[in-house]
């Protein structure tokens, strides 16, 4: 079992997509056991994309991440954290799957819509960030019996 830290970021909420996105997640079968509608501060940007620090669209991507409301959630689930980047698509909508949320919903690198943890250090280091372990709800679900 595995958890993942997942973002819709300001283009994503701005454009009404927080559901539709859920709702991809959740017929996939992952579970939500944390999720929060938030304004991120420069802070927390900087923190949760600190590996970016050195690179020259860091000053962007801050900008934008503090630009609007973010919906921030964990999802739990077997293969939970590359299911989600699979799901996302491509970093670069341009180069991203139709059928994946970028590939569906964006078109340009600095307005994807998603991010999803890419590794197991990464989702622990940001579920840590975002929440702390004690916000993750644990709960059972019939569904999961057929999972
Ligand atoms: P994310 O962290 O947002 O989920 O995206 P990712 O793992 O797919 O991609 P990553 O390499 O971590 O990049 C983080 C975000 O930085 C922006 N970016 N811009 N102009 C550029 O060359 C460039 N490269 C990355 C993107 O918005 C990307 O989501
Ligand atoms: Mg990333």
């Amino acid at each position: 079992m595995e958890r993942t830290f997942v973002m819709v970021k300001p283009d994503g909420v701005l454009r009404g997509l927080v559901g539709e996105i859920l709702a991809r997640f959740e017929r996939r079968g992952l579970k939500l056991v944390a999720g929060k509608l938030m304004q991120v501060t420069r802070e927390l940007a900087e923190a949760h994309y600190a590996e970016h620090r050195e690179k020259p669209f860091f000053g962007d991507l801050v900008a934008f991440i503090t630009s609007g409301p973010v919906f921030a959630f964990v999802l739990e689930g077997p293969n939970a954290i590359g299911v989600v980047r699979e799901m996302m698509g491509k970093t670069n909508p341009k180069e991203a799957a139709p059928g994946t949320i970028r590939g569906d919903f964006a078109l340009t690198i600095d307005k994807n819509v998603i991010h999803g943890s890419d590794s197991p250090e990464s989702a622990a280091r940001e579920i840590a960030l975002w929440f702390g372990e004690e916000a993750l709800l644990s709960y059972d679900r019939p569904v999961d019996a057929w999972l």
